[in-house]
């Protein structure tokens, strides 16, 4: 992380990263997340959410390497791993596809982690990434942030408000698909309502330390596992949570 996306990520909670993607690698990757898509509309038992509001396809990385390797792409990965240390993991990973015209949001206001025994005003427990695999504007249904929050104390009560977009201080991210953004799990956020004819399509990786648990149903499955361990990437392995559970480290 260089000296001025450090400064932003600590000041804001969140580093948004342009052209994350390069035209090549966001082809690609859609490519792979609409075959995803429609092997996982095509069977109801595969995991994730089939609501109004969102439709969830859980554990991309299952399901093509190009949405696997984008969990230590070479711009983002280095930025996540500057933010939570050597000892990062693979907490989730998720396809969100926010259909048009939602008539409220998917996700209200939130933190991501609230750990009981951990200072979170100077911690950072968790880092989601966002890759923006559509344009997104402000009616795009695209996550909002209150910047700072992840440092407010933690008794904080933030306001009550109907729309999520009344949120006072909060900012949308919005951005050209290739762009991805990446916060601290203790900011306060949310996603608006997806007010346009479009789908908003994203994927999402969260990261944490390796003793903590990945959430259920996204640890990786025996297949992925032992192709982590055939090709012997570091990485890789520790990503998908392969190793001693206290002391796992990348050097
Ligand atoms: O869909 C979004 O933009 C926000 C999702 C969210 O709140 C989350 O992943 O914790």
């Amino acid at each position: 992380m260089n000296p001025t996306q450090r400064a932003q990520f600590e000041a804001n909670g969140f580093l948004v990263i342009p052209d994350a993607l390069s035209p090549e690698e966001l082809t690609r990757v859609r490519g792979a997340a609409d075959a995803a898509e429609a092997v996982w509309r095509a069977d109801e038992t595969r995991l994730g959410a089939r609501g109004a509001l969102l439709h969830q396809v859980q554990a991309p990385i299952e399901y093509d390497d190009a949405l696997l390797e984008l969990l230590w792409h070479p711009v983002v990965f280095p930025l996540v791993r500057s933010a939570l240390g050597e000892d990062v993991m693979m907490i989730d990973n998720d396809y969100f596809i926010t259909p048009p015209q939602t008539a409220k949001t998917h996700a209200d206001w939130h933190h991501d982690v609230g750990l009981t025994g951990v200072h979170h005003p100077l911690s950072v427990m968790m880092v989601k990434v966002f890759f923006l695999l559509s344009d997104v504007d402000a009616a795009s249904g695209g996550t909002a942030m209150v910047p700072g929050s992840h440092k407010f104390p933690e008794t904080w009560q933030f306001p009550v408000v109907d729309d999520p977009k009344q949120m006072p201080g909060a900012i949308q991210m919005t951005g050209k698909a290739g762009t991805a953004y990446m916060f601290n799990g203790r900011v306060y956020h949310c996603a608006v309502n997806n007010e346009s004819e479009h789908a908003r399509r994203v994927l999402i990786y969260n990261y944490g330390h390796f003793w903590m648990k990945m959430w259920a149903g996204y640890e990786p499955s025996s297949r992925l596992l032992a192709q982590a361990a055939a090709r012997n990437n570091p990485v890789e392995m520790q990503l998908l949570g392969i190793g001693d559970a206290y002391g796992q480290r990348l050097s």
